[in-house]
């Protein structure tokens, strides 16, 4: 294949790559320290859909927008999914929320407690309807349960209670429906959380079965751990079903992802080009999960996309032929060569072209700037709502 070909492969691929936005993203947050308002934030779920909708009109590449149930609450969600379709976008995953809740600080699905059990796993047969309502077919899981000090709660007991409390859900699916369960390595608790790593959430999956599949959020791991590794043996066994991307210098700092190391994220995506999972059909949900606490949000998810479709460009142009044929020979400095030429190719006029040929502008960023909608949402919406995070 010449490099003319990949560069006409990569930009078919491009056409159809979709990246999914979260609603909370668009509010205002903060850490604990301090929340910074910023003018012309969203003041309910539908400004929220209309302010990402903006990041689809520039980029034409983020169709979809996750919902966080309760934060996104709203009387009628076919009107919501209707607002959202007139906005040219669709309501993806629905994100369950048991982390604000009095009843949970011991845990959720996880609690000793069979009523609180109870409650936890009614909250996501809630969630369940939210999706009928909207047309969405993720119910996201997130869990905030762990313990602080060992011996605090039964370690394997929990496992129990969970596995139970999940097959309670799994069982209210439609066939179209999935569960994706993501892991993380701490945070909110600090001994051990009970989905800690992908392993637990991939064996919880394997346990309930094919609609079950792990979401990966990149922040959500040890200092150097290598996440392509993990992309690629979920892969393998077909049980990669999302990512939560973002960017972390420390810890879960939800920053733009993209922004730390760009290399990592081309890592990520071109094991995901290698095992041909970038087709809208291929069963992988590509999601942000980010907050903007000091910069501007649109601009931000606008930064994020383009970010994530830059890495993806450069993945797409690997050279796999040379590629295959350096690691055949055993030729460890070339192979390394295939690759570094791919990351260090500069993609912005493929993907200017991109855009060009979708009807867009060739810089989205710079088109969001013009257009004058940051300027309009500043006037007409007074008292913007808080994100979920950083009250
Ligand atoms: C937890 C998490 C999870 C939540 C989101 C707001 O840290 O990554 O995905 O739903 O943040
Ligand atoms: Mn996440
Ligand atoms: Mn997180």
């Amino acid at each position: 294949m010449t490099d003319a070909d990949r560069r006409q492969n990569a930009l078919e691929a491009l056409r159809s790559f979709g990246i999914e936005l979260p609603s909370w993203a668009f509010g205002n947050s903060g850490t604990r320290f301090k929340v910074f308002a910023q003018p012309g934030v969203p003041r309910d779920p539908f400004e929220k859909i209309s302010d990402a909708a903006q990041v689809h009109r520039y980029t034409g590449a983020a169709p979809r927008v996750s919902l966080h149930i309760p934060w996104d609450l709203v009387d009628d969600f076919g009107k919501l999914a209707a607002h959202a379709a007139d906005e040219g976008v669709r309501i993806g995953a629905i994100n369950s929320n048991v982390f604000q809740d009095d009843d949970y600080k011991l845990g959720s699905l996880t609690h000793a407690d069979p009523r609180v059990r109870a409650k936890a796993v009614a909250h996501h047969l809630q969630c369940l309807d939210v999706m009928r309502a909207t047309g969405s077919q993720d119910l996201k899981i997130w869990l905030p349960d762990g313990l602080n000090y060992p011996g605090q709660d039964d370690i394997r007991g929990r496992q129990d209670r969970l596995a139970e409390s999940l097959q309670q859900i799994y069982a209210a699916l439609d066939p179209e429906h999935r569960i994706i369960l993501e892991y993380k390595i701490f945070e909110p608790h600090f001994y051990t959380m009970d989905i800690p790593d992908w392993g637990t959430s991939l064996l919880h999956c394997l346990a309930l079965g094919p609609q079950a599949m792990v979401v990966l959020d990149t922040g959500h791991h040890a200092p150097s751990t290598n996440i392509e590794f993990i992309v690629a043996q979920l892969l393998r066994v077909g049980r990669l079903g999302a990512f939560d991307f973002n960017s972390r210098f420390y810890a879960d700092d939800d920053l733009m992802v993209g922004s730390a190391d760009p290399f990592q994220l081309f890592r990520i995506m071109y094991e995901i080009v290698r095992a041909d999972a970038l087709r809208p059909d291929s069963g992988v949900n590509f999601m942000l999960d980010q907050c903007h606490n000091i910069e501007e949000k649109i601009p931000a998810q606008i930064r994020s996309v383009t970010n994530v479709q830059e890495a993806t460009a450069k993945a797409l142009l690997v050279d796999r032929d040379a590629l295959h044929e350096a690691q055949r020979r055993g030729d460890v400095l070339g192979a390394n060569a295939v690759l570094m030429d791919a990351y260090n190719t500069d993609v912005r006029p493929l993907l200017a072209e991109l855009r060009e040929g979708l009807g867009l502008a060739p810089d989205p960023h710079a088109a969001y700037a013009a257009s004058g909608y940051a300027r309009r949402i500043a006037t007409e919406r007074l008292g913007g709502a808080q994100a979920g995070w950083g009250a």
